[in-house]
């Protein structure tokens, strides 16, 4: 083949490659909505970040600018922009237009690969309206500009430079994206967790669109130790410090630090090369083996406790907040979601890492040792006493139903998945919601007043509470160890409360018991919040019912404002029966909003935050972490 022949080839090559990332763009960025959009920008910066671990870059600044382009800024080397011995074109074309053509440079570095990320920056190009990639490279300036992952025109030298570095601009393409509007907290909360991971990393989010340009700055010199107390700043820690071990082998580095609390919960989160784990992997068995084992020998070497039951893994967890994050050269990402680490080695590295690293710590600090292993003593007794009052809400099987609650109202059909439960805050409601119902396949249990803070309770306690004892037994899975999804009495699960601050915190508090303890509800997609309309609008005979501010002053401004009467509700029972049917529970005219959870650390947090005393947040989290499914419902 002549040079001109080879050229072209892998032009048309080019061309299919990219073809093909827009015909399936869920195949390279997951999805076409919200997700896939800010996958984009996580892929750009994947880049940058490779280029700081491998020792070139410390800072790289993300702007959304005003017309919805996102800017990602580097001071690395800046991408080579010399011929490519194959495609007979500048390097940087090539990694800007070929699939998987990013990594091919430097085979020395911790490549951000797996799972959805790594799959090259020429995925972005292809999903943009337009790129402009500017280098910075040996005293000169480079251009290059694609529509739709095609170049205009080949790499410009366009002037001089006395700075390093690379600079990607791009606009997704409404051809393929549901949504192309950038959400400053996504960016701000993967960002910050990325500066966490890379210790002396500068990372930089401005949003230009804002009037107020707002605009953070991520860098943290400590690393995992200042993540895991930005984790547990508004806990209380049971020691000072966050206990960091790191330790390097071959081509693999593995960082841990960890800080107990007096909290109940376990916080434990693990990463591999930057990239979340959260169906673990061998990095997380190394961790929790070797913890669990350096506690219970502890307690036989000092003789903590009389009784011979050895401690279990949950129960040296209990307060536990950690971050376990591992770099290696060839990752293997399985499950589900790509998101468990595979790799077989790294379980006995993380094991001896630990066992040393904590052994060593406990000797040298006996009296934080003594703390936090009569906290797991005391955790393995409430253990016991849970195990007992558990058994009493778990329904043995499906002939069973004696056991249920006296308040449920149940539903005739017996298919769990076309089963809903309305779970109502209090008996008026609940009275309207027994009326108003399809007693065919909804259930109504309605829950006196509030139900205990299960954030600050341990499960046994947790399980005394008659408002939580009658939701699980209804729902009929159990939880926690004992869970089990296959057994649940209903495949919906709508928490439907009032629209005021004592409903907001009511839902807060049934999302919060239904997070920590039974999660895979959530998981599987059953949890949903009930919609009840804010406003009632009447102008003459005709009725509206409107479910947001917005709505409602669209409805005013097209009604015109002479004669109409607005009643706004406080309360599910000034509705009627028949209304609260209509706006609130029948599957043709319904709201309802999914309950999604696929950021952990973030939905701790929020749950943290939605805890405390303010409304507005928790008005935030419904927009942010509940998505509406309208017409997907039955
Ligand atoms: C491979 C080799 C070299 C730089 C890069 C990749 C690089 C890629 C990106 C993507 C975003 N920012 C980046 N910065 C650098 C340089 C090799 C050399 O100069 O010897």
């Amino acid at each position: 083949m002549s040079d001109k022949q080879v050229y072209d080839a892998s032009r048309i090559q080019v061309l299919e490659g990219l073809e093909a990332v827009r015909k399936r763009p869920s195949m390279y960025v997951g999805s076409t909505d919200g997700r896939g959009l800010h996958h984009l920008v996580y892929e750009v910066v994947d880049n940058s970040i490779d280029e700081a671990l491998a020792g070139f870059c410390t800072r790289i600044e993300v702007t959304i600018n005003p017309e919805g382009s996102v800017t990602v800024l580097d001071n690395g080397r800046g991408i080579p922009i010399d011929p490519h011995p194959f495609h007979k074109k500048s390097a940087l074309e090539v990694v800007m237009t070929v699939l998987h053509a990013g990594g091919k440079f430097d085979k020395n570095t911790y490549k951000v690969s797996g799972g959805l990320h790594g799959v090259g920056v020429s995925v972005v190009n292809a999903l943009s309206e337009w790129l402009e990639v500017e280098v910075n490279r040996d005293d000169k300036k480079y251009f290059q500009r694609y529509i739709r992952g095609k170049p205009e025109a080949d790499v410009q030298e366009i002037g001089t430079s006395d700075i390093r570095g690379t600079k990607t601009t791009f606009k997704p393409d409404t051809k393929i994206f549901e949504t192309t509007y950038f959400d400053y907290d996504i960016l701000s909360n993967r960002l910050r967790e990325l500066a966490f991971l890379n210790r002396g990393l500068t990372i930089i989010l401005k949003d230009l669109r804002s009037p107020d340009g707002q605009a953070e700055t991520f860098a943290y010199q400590g690393g995992i130790v200042e993540f895991v107390e930005y984790l547990n700043k508004k806990k209380q820690p049971l020691h000072a410090k966050p206990i960091y071990f790191e330790r390097q082998r071959d081509d693999m580095v593995v960082e841990i630090a960890m800080q107990y609390t007096n909290s109940y919960t376990e916080n434990v989160y693990s990463f591999a090369n930057n990239i979340n784990t959260p169906e673990g992997g061998t990095h997380i068995i190394g961790f929790k083996t070797a913890l669990t084992r350096v506690a219970n020998d502890y307690i036989k070497a000092n003789k903590l406790s009389k009784e011979d039951a050895k401690l279990t893994g949950d129960d040296v967890r209990e307060g536990l907040t950690a971050i376990i994050s591992v770099k290696l050269m060839e990752p293997q990402f399985e499950g589900q979601t790509k998101t468990r680490l595979g790799n077989s080695d790294v379980k006995g590295i993380v094991d001896s890492l630990v066992t040393d690293g904590l052994a060593e710590f406990f000797e040298e600090n006996p009296k934080v040792a003594n703390i936090i292993l009569e906290k797991a003593l005391l955790a393995q007794r409430a253990r016991e006493a849970a195990k007992k009052a558990r058994e009493l809400t778990r329904r043995k099987n499906s002939l069973e139903v004696s056991t249920l609650p006296g308040k449920l109202a149940d539903c005739s059909e017996k298919n769990p998945a076309a089963c809903e439960i309305y779970v109502v805050e209090g008996d008026s409601a609940g009275g309207s919601a027994k009326q108003g119902r399809d007693r065919s396949f909804q259930a109504i249990l309605p829950l006196r007043g509030k139900i205990l803070n299960v954030e600050k309770s341990r499960l046994a306690k947790i399980l005394k509470n008659n408002e939580i004892v009658s939701l699980v037994t209804a729902i009929g899975t159990g939880v926690s160890e004992d869970f089990d999804l296959d057994s649940a009495r209903y495949h919906k699960v709508i928490v439907m409360t009032d629209a005021d601050v004592d409903g907001a915190h009511i839902r807060t508090l049934l999302l919060t018991l239904l997070f920590r303890y039974m999660r895979p509800l959530i998981d599987a997609g059953y949890v949903y919040i009930a919609q009840p309309p804010l406003y009632r609008v009447k102008k003459g005979k005709a009725d509206y019912y409107l479910y947001s501010d917005r709505e409602l002053a669209e409805k005013k401004t097209e009604l015109g404002e002479k004669g109409l009467t607005i009643q706004r509700y406080k309360g599910l029972g000034e509705m009627n029966p028949e209304q609260l049917w209509e706006t609130t529970m029948n599957p043709e005219s319904r709201t309802l909003l999914q309950v999604t959870l696929d950021d952990a650390i973030r939905a701790d947090e929020i749950f943290r935050i939605l805890m405390g005393d303010e409304v507005e947040p928790r008005r935030n989290f419904i927009e942010t972490h509940a998505k509406e499914v309208g017409e997907l419902d039955i």
